[in-house]
């Protein structure tokens, strides 16, 4: 990135405040655009500097020092336009380049420019997406892609109903409301007494926390989510599944949900839809399929099977573009096999919104079927991005993340000195140990696992005072600390996983 003072605005326009520009003046239009002009050009420099494998990732500080380098108080009189300028390329100077090509850190990865475009313009129209009448082109462009999704989960899907929501739990939660909802449709209105019963929910304890605490948002309790064991893959065991039913049936109480995920979000895995899918059945319960993380892969036709195979026998699905798709953050969607449960679940018919005497046909004001009033428009980037690459395209994107997940494993068994792979992975994440120089005679054992495990946050705190590499690690309840690199932006080269691996040695071959 250029000097932050290398941003200059006239003479004349770098003093003047916001009250000199639009709207406050209307006849500063040039002055607006000045402004404007630099800010893009400090965008686009990040852009660049995203790009650019010799550029950082990030420049680290701690909390204390970081705030010494800022300027963050908000003044008493306004700061000039120059200062504004000056405070945004500061912004970006620190910020993390989660969208450079050695970022592995995260589900979201990357910076799709076309999804970005888009994010631009939907910053510019600033309108909310309750009602067609403020959001006509967005609401249309929301139910056809909303409808196209449905038709990828499955043919049986078309005629049901989506709604694009803030984040991956709070979807969870729109499929635990309206599942809910279907069994006891009284709730809404007489509360919990209309359950004569303990309602219980089972998830894989590999499963996303947001799907717990469902449990505790809406009442049952976190004791009445049961947390179905899983395989040594990370994915569910069905026989458990059954097992804890018939204990919590045997008890009286009422199960009815199950959530099967679809890529983990620590190990990629992928439960069983189909095996979980004939348990619901047999004892009438929803499934819910969070494939918040692994719903990419149903757009490639090498890798959706058998990974999601069974996920059209669910009763809703959620599905967030912002993470394998690449879509800016945020993009969230979920959906339902049947029409109208969203809407009789949470329509509240705000008469000051949701009027039903409107002049034109009112189901298409969305904002009356979700818990929140206003609500950000996360559509038009998805809609353009994939007018952009077609189906086809995201179909090449995914089998490239997959192909580079691949290689990355191919890589590790080149080498098995350096590095120790955990697991065949089921999708992009890669969950591995890094073996320094003095730990490379040892044999594998739970007490090399545990030195291994104590490598990982000082060769992740030295990936990040170096800025060159940032990779997760975390422990789970069958081993100590490991690397989960994660491979879902577009940028990532074979090159880049050579780096990867080559970065890991030097930072940390003589710990
Ligand atoms: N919703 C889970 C995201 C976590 C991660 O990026 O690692």
């Amino acid at each position: 990135m250029a000097n932050t003072s290398n941003y200059k605005l006239s003479a004349a326009v770098g003093p003047l405040k916001y009250n000199d520009i639009l709207p406050y003046k209307t006849q500063s239009v040039s002055t607006t655009n000045d402004f404007l002009q630099k800010l893009i050009e400090i965008l686009l420099d990040f852009v660049r500097a995203t790009n650019d494998r010799n550029e950082k990732i990030l420049d680290f500080h701690h909390p204390e020092e970081m705030q010494k380098l800022l300027d963050l108080k908000i003044p008493d009189k306004g700061v000039s336009l120059q200062q504004l300028i000056h405070d945004c390329a500061t912004t970006l100077k620190y910020q993390v380049k989660t969208g450079h090509a050695r970022f592995f850190n995260q589900l979201s990865c990357g910076l799709d420019i076309i999804s970005m475009a888009g994010e631009w313009l939907t910053a510019t129209a600033n309108t909310n997406m309750f009602t067609y009448e403020i959001a006509p082109v967005f609401i249309l462009m929301e139910n056809v892609v909303m409808t196209h999704m449905r038709e990828i989960i499955g043919p049986n899907w078309v005629n049901g109903d989506s709604i694009l929501a803030p984040g991956g739990s709070i979807s969870n939660l729109y499929a635990f409301l309206a599942a809910r909802h279907k069994m006891f449709p009284n709730y809404k209105e007489k509360g919990i007494a209309t359950i004569q019963g303990q309602l219980v929910m089972f998830t894989s304890d590999q499963s996303h926390y947001s799907v717990k605490s469902c449990a505790s948002i809406c009442g049952l309790g976190t004791d009445n989510c049961l947390m179905v064991p899983s395989d040594i893959h990370g994915r569910m065991i069905p026989s458990e599944l059954e097992r804890l039913i018939l204990d919590r049936k045997a008890k009286g109480h009422i199960p009815f949900f199950v959530c099967c995920t679809s890529g983990t979000t620590v190990l990629g895995a992928f439960d069983p839809i189909n095996e979980i899918a004939d348990i619901c059945e047999k004892y009438g319960m929803w499934l819910h399929v969070d494939a918040a993380w692994g719903g990419g892969l149903l757009l490639s036709k090498k890798y959706r099977h058998p990974r999601l195979s069974g996920v059209e026998r669910a009763d809703s699905v959620t599905w967030n573009p912002h993470k394998l798709m690449g879509a800016l953050l945020q993009c969230s969607t979920i959906h339902f096999k049947e029409d109208g449960l969203l809407m009789s679940c949470n329509q509240m018919s705000a008469d000051y919104l949701f009027m039903q005497d409107k002049l034109y046909d009112i189901r298409y004001d969305t904002g009356d079927k979700v818990i929140q009033c206003g609500r950000h428009n996360d559509i038009f980037k998805l809609w353009l991005q994939w007018r952009a690459k077609g189906d086809e395209g995201f179909e090449k994107h995914m089998d490239h993340l997959m192909e580079m997940s691949e290689y990355m494993v191919k890589r590790i068994k080149d080498q098995p000195d350096k590095f120790y792979l955990i697991m065949e992975p089921e999708m992009v994440n890669v969950s591995f140990w890094y073996i320094p120089t003095r730990l490379r005679k040892m044999p594998h054992s739970a007490t090399r696992e545990k030195e291994l495990g104590k490598m990982c946050p000082i060769l992740k705190a030295r990936m990040m005072q170096a800025g060159t590499l940032m990779v997760g690690y975390q422990p789970d309840d069958r081993r100590p600390n490991f690397f989960r690199n994660i491979i879902s932006s577009a940028a990532v080269t074979q090159s880049d996983v050579d780096f990867l691996l080559a970065e890991m040695d030097r930072l940390g071959h003589d710990l």
